[in-house]
């Protein structure tokens, strides 16, 4: 339900008609229409983004850079309410906003083609390119430590020692997997400790459900959902395609045979990538490219882990042992994807 104040805010009469959209985890997120145009509003998670100002900050300045240097591409900044507010607050005090939603374009849950993966990782790379060289003192963290591999650890260990038994019981299989990769954390923090990897306003949630692709010619139109735009290392972005690329199934997959890495979708998202990126990459970054994609899937398992051995407090569930299933998937793809990259490195 949407709040009256909220839909007199942006002057969304009875003409207007509003429906639930999207499969995010976290915001609740509606598409409104209207005669001439179509909106994305969204109610913002404000336990989970508990500075939704910052996401409207960093959106701007990305904007205004963009709007200077690259005044072709086509980046989603926010639509302000009537009294041209960014955000609007709800009587209960959630947070609101307003997207344009962009017509004859359509998100996929998995990657089809090759084809699709080299648009897909073209149409992401093109915007960490485009805001390469923005000032990075411009820009805040919409929530802290959010891709510290190490940091998530350390969240994985003290819900083990939090968990009731009976959650514990169940996850057994999945913590003793978590365990045996905490090395892929041990190399996290001695890679970002040295220095290596340049800071850069990444996405952070580059899954492929966020990308817009034109529903006639199939190209890449536009990247969406910037609430984690923020400053981080490109190994987030190559490494969350890549986590949900290069399988045919996505995290909600509970058949664990269906889970592959299919070669030819992995190479092409590599070249799409590279298109973009070669030259804006250093050759220090470059040689992470590898460890993106464990380090992403990786990342994942913990987190759903994490948060079913906390009770489910995170991620939107819609049956009990949701998020345990995920970190199962996860940890069969990172098994997988590790096995492939061993194969490849020979
Ligand atoms: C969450 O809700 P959504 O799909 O935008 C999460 C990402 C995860 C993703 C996994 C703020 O994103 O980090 O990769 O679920 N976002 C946040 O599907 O935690
Ligand atoms: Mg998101």
């Amino acid at each position: 339900m949407i709040p009256e104040s909220i839909k007199k805010a942006y002057g969304f009469d009875a003409s207007f008609q509003i429906h639930p959209l999207g499969s995010g985890h976290i915001h609740k997120t509606y598409l409104v229409t209207g005669s001439s145009q179509q909106y994305v509003l969204q109610r913002i998670n404000h336990f989970v983004f508990k500075q939704p100002d910052v996401i409207t900050q960093n959106i701007k300045r990305a904007d205004a850079f963009l709007k200077q240097h690259h005044p072709e591409y086509l980046f989603l900044s926010i639509v302000q309410s009537k009294d041209g507010k960014d955000l609007v607050y709800d009587p209960e005090g959630w947070p609101w906003r307003l997207f344009p939603f962009i017509e004859r374009t359509l998100t996929v849950d998995a990657i089809s083609t090759p084809e699709e993966a080299y648009e897909a990782a073209r149409g992401f790379a093109r915007l960490t390119r485009n805001l390469d060289g923005c000032n990075m003192n411009e820009f805040a963290p919409t929530i802290e430590r959010f891709h510290d591999l190490g940091w998530r650890y350390e969240q994985f260990e003290s819900a083990l020692s939090t968990a009731t038994s009976d959650r514990l019981k169940q996850a057994e299989h999945a913590i003793k997997i978590s365990k045996e990769f905490s090395f892929l954390a041990d190399e996290y923090k001695a890679l970002t400790s040295t220095g290596k990897l340049k800071l850069r306003l990444t996405h952070n949630d580059t899954k492929i459900n966020n990308i817009l692709f034109d529903s006639q010619t199939r190209k890449a139109v536009c990247v969406i959902d910037l609430d984690t735009l923020m400053p981080g290392y490109f190994i987030y972005d190559l490494g969350d395609m890549i986590r949900t690329f290069v399988s045919p199934v996505s995290e909600e997959e509970n058949d664990l045979s269906r889970i592959e890495v299919r070669r030819e979708v992995y190479e092409s998202l590599l070249r799409g990538y590279m298109i973009e990126m070669n030259d804006v990459l250093t050759e220090d970054e470059k040689s992470a490219v590898s460890f993106s994609g464990l380090m992403m899937t990786y990342i994942m398992a913990l987190r759903f882990l994490t948060d079913f051995l906390n009770g489910d407090v995170y991620y939107i569930t819609s049956y009990a042992g949701q998020n345990l299933n995920r970190s199962r998937n996860q940890l069969r793809l990172l098994e997988l994807l590790r096995a492939f990259q061993k194969n490849e490195a020979q």
